[in-house]
């Protein structure tokens, strides 16, 4: 019931049964694809995407790694990081395939697992002096989903600093409708206000034509300020994207692991749509971003050691 379609460029993964499939570029670990069962596609892909490696994918779920944004954007980032290009190398290098198709029988399941290791690339290498080997496990069940992004810190003198997040652009008939629930209560930096910090008080954000660009940081009303205690189960964890015309099944839930403690909300709106040269004409009606993420603030991991982090996406 399992296939991997694997020619140089794309991995696929198929469940014929529930018709479910995933599509994964080499290039950036980009998922482009994935349809939930039934076939309905629930990622956006721009049709002006460059599909050749000549830029980052724009749309499936580029990975941002090891910083978020523009150095510019870190005031306080260590110095290394300012030679970073914006969202980092990972979403825009060749990823080799690492393993193939694990086939569980009585589960209905595929999966494949890319790697990148920096010290193979030398324009990689040039710019982080820390040898690290990025896992990225893509599994695809019938109704969801799920993405795990492993951290390998092998080699390099004192602690690597790290931001990580998965830029899932979510399909959507009409972006002005859709609603993100679960986030209320969290503190947001908006960048589209100038970075000030505010506090979300609705369950029910509604994108509409406004631009949107909100970080979501692992704060929550009635905790005391500064960020959770890392093993807390997070209370925000499901956040439900919702479909309200229905076309897309009635939307899409992202959970993710406690490690993905902030969350992204991104839409360019149509003003901002003209300045993306690779977003296709009104494609800010089509998608919604909903990126976990640890972007607030420096992961910092210690040599010889793993981050993992893991979220997955179920159509609803
Ligand atoms: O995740 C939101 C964001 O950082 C926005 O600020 C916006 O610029 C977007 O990502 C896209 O960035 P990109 O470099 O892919 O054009």
């Amino acid at each position: 019931p399992v296939t991997l379609i694997n020619d140089s460029t794309t991995v696929q993964l198929a469940l014929p049964k529930s018709q479910a499939s995933a599509e994964i570029r080499l290039f950036g670990a980009t998922v482009t694809s994935w349809k939930a069962a039934g076939g309905s596609e629930r990622l956006f892909l721009s049709s002006k995407a460059a599909l050749d490696g000549s830029a980052a994918i724009r749309g499936g779920i580029p990975i941002v790694f090891p910083v978020f944004g523009s150095p510019k954007d870190h005031a306080d980032a260590p110095e290394l990081i300012n030679k970073l290009g914006k969202h980092g190398f990972a979403r825009d290098h060749d990823w080799a395939l690492s393993t193939h198709v694990i086939s569980v029988d009585e589960e209905d399941k595929a999966s494949v697992t890319l790697e990148l290791r920096t010290d193979d690339k030398p324009e990689i290498k040039a710019v982080w002096p820390f040898h690290t080997v990025l896992q990225y496990t893509v599994t695809l069940l019938p109704h969801s989903l799920r993405c795990e992004f492993k951290v390998n810190y092998v080699d390099g003198e004192g602690e690597m600093p790290f931001q990580a997040l998965l830029h899932n652009y979510l399909l959507v008939p009409d972006s002005t409708k859709a609603s993100v629930q679960g986030l209320n209560g969290m503190y947001y930096i908006d960048k589209v206000r100038g970075a000030e910090e505010f506090q979300l008080d609705t369950d029910n954000f509604t994108f509409d034509a406004q631009s949107i660009d909100r970080v979501h940081v692992g704060k929550h009303k009635g905790t005391p300020a500064g960020e959770l205690p890392r093993d807390v189960k997070l209370v925000y964890n499901a956040s439900l994207l919702q479909d309200p015309l229905g076309r897309m099944g009635k939307g899409v839930e992202v959970t993710r692991s406690k490690e993905l403690k902030d969350t992204v909300l991104w839409n360019c709106a149509e003003e901002g749509n003209k300045s993306i040269g690779d977003l296709e004409e009104d494609g800010w009606k089509k998608y919604v971003c909903v990126e976990p993420g640890s972007v607030h603030g420096f992961e910092t991991l210690p040599k010889g050691s793993k981050w993992v982090a893991e979220q997955t996406l179920t159509a609803w």
